[in-house]
């Protein structure tokens, strides 16, 4: 397979070439591995897990050698562009940002679609799952997690009317997790319950055969529900339901994730509330993995506070359990997810869940009191909402009768649940019993195979036609495309020019989509202050602008608003000039350097010139000045004669002079520089003298013209003048070109 170089982009139409071929390399879920006492850079992790190869570390790394150490808990993304060729581009991103379980989120609707769709067409809110985009991901995937150097778990939906077919099709693919839930068809599919639960028998014994961990859906209640903390006792029956069921079925407990959310949000005592819930369902499902989703029902369209809500959530996950935390995108509420959001979510996650790294050795949870009393009373009602739906005959009984998503909490109701006839929904009629001569030689087959009867091994069922797809591939059928203009190659045309080109164009979901988002503080009320952006959108001619996010920051004074919109013009990288990138020593190698090396410096405002803020930010270790650093400043003032400044060097046995200069008439600034140039000629220093100046009108090209080593201008900081006098000393020494 090709191997990714991590500076260039990823080749989708390679991934697309013989995808006919492709043959997934393994089955089944990877958890992490639980690294104790990491060491990295200058710290220890109780709760890491084996680092990356190739990652991108939280923005503060920098300051600790660009580590970037990795939680114990699986981190999700829930990728959704709509177009899987720019869905594989963000699982790389996502990869690379920590996340190793990447889930598709598919296209609308196609939980009714009572059979497997082929080729590759657009989706809205999510793609449409097929044979090819799931080969085509999944072989990308590899690639991927090869250059990250962890696995990752490849993830979409079994949930649906074609929920059976769609479980072949992953366990043939190689795919590591699904959702499966019948009560998620049932509730909010329409899809009828007892062949929800006859396909669920199927499907879960597929996912049990190829190890496929199984995600159940009991957080749509939570989402569902008008007050969302109120189905607590309810969130922990779905969860029984489901895992038994599954259990039941074939699939091992630790192949069983709960679907688990904080039920609450801020402005609610969020943690008061949410924390008993955690509780009780870990004491009620302990033996099955925890995956916490965030929640998504009061998600409103700030990224700030859907953030602060997934952080309030991983606190519940750190202080009781999770094994994979989800990652809904900050900008769930008000938008499909864009790239950039994901990449913030899975930040959030692994700054959280690092930053909480070892906590419950320092902290526990109170045996008694309000946390245990309330984890007791909601146990409580779970136990006593089960024993309701088996007197009133069973679970479809119950649906039927209103149990489910009533928006009082239980024991109370008030009537309004998602009620659900036994006889209708989606899908409803088509159960059939088996026939006498029935046969079924499959391997993962619920139930009955009757192979017997045709002299077949029912130990080994599929031997009686040499194997089934799961035995033997190359009865696996694989259809390319069904329509000819709903298709990937169609869409690659279209963006070709984007692909490995000179052109450019921004981007939120997929390549060259040319969106743009502005942020603005306009002082007007809300309602003016959404007119007036779109305005201001149309006066940057930007396409199609709309506002996606407003917060008053006061009624009468000012308004925020996020506020997106379409370029259509495109940047030539090609004709442009791009400068290198400026090269610093590290703080270390600085300090390194002046410790063996002790370095003296004179510096002054020189001519007539008496501002002397600029120097001193250069200077002063308040502001991160080089005395930081050790370096041994004689500061003399402002309006220092150029001449005092040579002779100061000399008298002081100073290695380098640090000029300041503002004022810029009649070009002062470079005749200074030039005079302090020829003085230490002159006066025979200038081989051991390094002469730099700075200022704020300072172009450094034209100041080195004047004879000086260097020229600092607008934005310079202590880092800069510090790095350049060290690199030049190392110059002289012979230890640098
Ligand atoms: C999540 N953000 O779980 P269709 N089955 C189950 C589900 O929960 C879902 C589907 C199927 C959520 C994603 N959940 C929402 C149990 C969806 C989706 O085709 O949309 O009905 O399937 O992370």
């Amino acid at each position: 397979m090709t191997q990714l170089l991590h500076n260039e982009k990823l080749d989708i139409e390679n991934i697309l070439k013989d995808l006919d071929k492709y043959e997934p390399r393994r089955r089944g879920w990877h958890w992490r591995e639980h690294v104790e006492n990491l060491q990295m850079g200058p710290f220890t992790y109780k709760d890491a897990s084996k680092p990356l190869t190739n990652s991108v570390p939280l923005p503060p790394a920098k300051y600790f050698g660009n580590i970037d150490p990795q939680p114990k808990e699986t981190i999700t993304t829930e990728i959704a562009s709509g177009r899987f060729e720019d869905d594989i581009r963000r699982m790389r991103m996502g990869a690379w940002h920590g996340s190793d379980h990447l889930m598709v989120i598919r296209t609308a609707g196609q939980s009714h679609m009572d059979g497997l769709i082929e080729g590759t067409p657009q989706g809205i809110g999510g793609v449409p799952i097929t044979r090819k985009q799931v080969r085509a991901q999944r072989k990308a995937i590899d690639m991927i997690e090869d250059e990250v150097g962890r696995p990752i778990n490849y993830h979409s939906y079994v949930s649906g009317v074609a929920g059976p077919d769609v479980a072949v099709m992953f366990a043939e693919e190689g795919i590591n997790g699904a959702h499966q839930d019948p009560q998620y068809n049932v509730l909010y599919r329409n899809i009828n319950c007892v062949r929800s639960f006859v396909d669920a028998c199927e499907s879960k014994r597929i996912m049990a055969w190829a190890n496929i961990a199984q995600i159940d859906g009991a957080h749509n209640a939570n989402a569902t529900a008008r007050e969302a903390w109120k189905v607590m006792p309810e969130l922990i029956v779905q969860h029984a339901i489901n895992s038994r069921f599954s259990e039941r079925v074939g699939i091992k407990p630790e192949n069983i994730c709960l679907s688990t959310v904080p039920p609450t949000a801020t402005p609610a005592p969020c943690v008061y509330l949410d924390l008993p819930y955690a509780v009780a369902l870990r004491d009620i499902c302990d033996k099955y993995k925890m995956r916490a989703q965030q929640n998504t029902k009061y998600i409103d369209s700030s990224a700030r506070e859907a953030t602060v809500t997934h952080v309030l959530n991983m606190i519940i996950s750190k202080l009781t359990r999770a094994d994979i935390q989800s990652t809904i995108t900050p900008d769930e509420g008000r938008n499909v997810p864009w790239h950039i959001y994901n990449m913030e979510a899975c930040d959030t996650a692994k700054q959280t869940l690092i930053g909480l790294d070892g906590i419950l050795e320092m902290v526990e949870l109170k045996k008694d009191g309000p946390l245990r009393e309330k984890a007791r009373e909601i146990k409580e009602k779970a136990c006593l909402f089960m024993e309701e739906i088996i007197e009133v005959g069973g679970y479809f009984e119950a649906v039927q009768a209103g149990f489910f998503v009533d928006s009082a909490e239980y024991p109370a109701r008030n009537g309004d649940g998602i009620a659900r006839k036994i006889e209708g929904g989606i899908g409803y009629g088509y159960i059939y019993e088996r026939d006498e001569d029935y046969m079924a030689p499959v391997t993962a087959h619920f139930g009955y195979n009757n192979v017997e009867q045709y002299g077949g091994n029912p130990e080994n069922p599929s031997e009686l036609i040499g194997g089934c797809t799961f035995e033997d591939r190359s009865k696996i059928v694989f259809i390319d495309e069904l329509d000819e203009n709903d298709n990937v190659h169609k869409r690659m045309a279209e963006t070709a020019k984007y692909r490995n080109s000179d052109l450019i164009k921004p981007e939120m979901e997929w390549l060259a989509d040319g969106i743009v988002m502005v942020t603005l503080m306009i002082p007007a009320n809300k309602r003016t202050s959404e007119v007036v952006a779109v305005e201001i959108g149309k006066g940057l001619g930007l396409q199609d602008v709309e506002v996606i996010n407003r917060e008053v920051m006061q009624e009468a004074e000012g308004t925020r608003i996020e506020m997106k919109g379409r370029v259509d013009f495109d940047v030539d990288v090609s004709k442009l000039v791009i400068p290198p990138e400026p090269e610093y020593l590290s703080d270390d190698e600085i300090r390194e350097d002046i410790k063996n090396h002790p370095l003296k410096i004179v510096c002054g405002t020189v001519g007539e010139d008496e501002h002397s803020v600029g120097l001193r930010e250069i200077i002063d270790i308040k502001h991160g000045g080089i005395e930081r650093f050790g370096i041994e400043v004689e500061y003399l003032g402002t309006s220092v004669p150029v001449e005092k400044l040579v002779d100061a060097a000399i008298e002081l046995n100073a290695e380098a002079i640090l000029a300041s200069t503002i004022i810029s008439h009649d070009n002062i600034h470079y005749k200074n520089m030039k005079r302090i140039h020829e003085l230490a000629v002159e006066k025979g220093i200038r081989d051991k003298v390094i002469i730099a100046a700075g200022g704020t009108q300072v172009i450094p090209e034209e100041g080195v013209k004047t004879g000086i080593d260097a020229a600092f201008g607008r934005s310079s900081k202590g880092i800069d003048v510090a790095s350049f006098l060290v690199e030049e000393r190392q110059r002289r020494r012979g230890e640098r070109e």
